[in-house]
């Protein structure tokens, strides 16, 4: 039987995040993606001027047909929510389409580089932490951590303070907590960080800095987390993939001229998803 993932986050007409870059990930990994759109959007919000249809009406009766049509998922994966009331609509379908068999991941996407994207409120960051409770598993980056945390999202934070943020957050619920985008003792690094609280054991994956940002690599890592897990894989498995993954694809993209706002070339490392890791750089950084 092929697996199914119910993917809830909006739909980016230019841009390569959210749906356009989900979807084409999960489907490379041989899971069957059913997407609940939360917003119809001309492109992600960094684009100046963007147009964006909230959908939160047609989640309702989009979820009543699921419900009707009896489907049940072997994973919920949720990410970008335009609004509050949709963070409740995605809480009730939590509760209604949780079983024992399946789980939950909850990509908090809020905000980056200190600052919450536009639209994006207090109240919608209280909302992402009761859905977070919901999850096994959270993949926020350090400023999304910050505002779950109620910290300072812009000050500087050390690789060992990172660590505890990753415990701080799994006390709100999850299972394993990933933070991405986390300090390195040397600058020119950057640490991918995961925390499992069943065991206590902390993981890193330690990658180049590269001196550049696309939006949407948040949607590609969440989704090759989940789609690991859907897999059996080890959470630290699971984030030396990811960001395995993420590297090929910005290396793909970073010797192209710039256009970053476009998102990283995904269509031309996919195939590396079905490919053997060429090696596990994963550390175990407790105990
Ligand atoms: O990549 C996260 C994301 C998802 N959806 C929309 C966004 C962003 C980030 O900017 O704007 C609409």
């Amino acid at each position: 039987m092929m697996k199914k993932i119910a993917a809830i986050h909006d739909l980016s007409g230019y841009g390569r995040a959210s749906l356009t870059v989900v979807i084409p990930i999960l489907s490379h990994m041989g899971y069957q993606v059913c997407p609940l759109p939360t917003a119809v959007l001309s492109a992600h919000s960094e684009y100046p001027g963007f147009r964006s249809q909230d959908l939160t009406d047609f989640m309702g009766e989009a979820i009543d047909h699921w419900k009707a049509l009896g489907l049940q998922f072997d994973a919920i994966y949720s990410g970008y929510l335009a609004s509050g009331r949709q963070m409740e609509i995605v809480e009730e379908f939590f509760r209604e389409f949780k079983n024992e068999g399946n789980f939950i991941v909850v990509d908090p996407v809020v905000g980056d580089h200190g600052k919450l994207y536009p639209g994006m409120t207090d109240g919608m960051v209280a909302g992402m932490r009761r859905l977070c409770a919901c999850a096994k598993i959270i993949t926020p980056n350090l400023t999304e951590a910050a505002f779950l945390l109620g910290r300072d999202p812009r000050g500087p934070i050390s690789p060992a303070e990172a660590v505890r943020w990753c415990e701080a957050l799994s006390a709100l619920g999850p299972e394993h907590v990933i933070i991405t985008s986390a300090p390195h003792e040397h600058a020119r690094n950057v640490a991918t960080l995961a925390y499992n609280r069943t065991d206590g054991r902390a993981w890193r994956v330690v990658s180049d800095h590269v001196p550049a940002s696309y939006p949407g690599t948040g949607d590609a890592f969440a989704s090759v987390i989940t789609g690991c897990m859907l897999n059996g894989e080890s959470l630290p498995e699971a984030i030396d993939r990811a960001v395995h993954f993420i590297n090929m694809g910005i290396k793909a993209t970073f010797g192209h001229p710039h256009q970053p706002l476009n998102g990283m070339n995904q269509e031309r490392v996919l195939h590396y998803l079905n490919a053997p890791l060429p090696y596990y750089s994963y550390e175990l950084i407790n105990e």
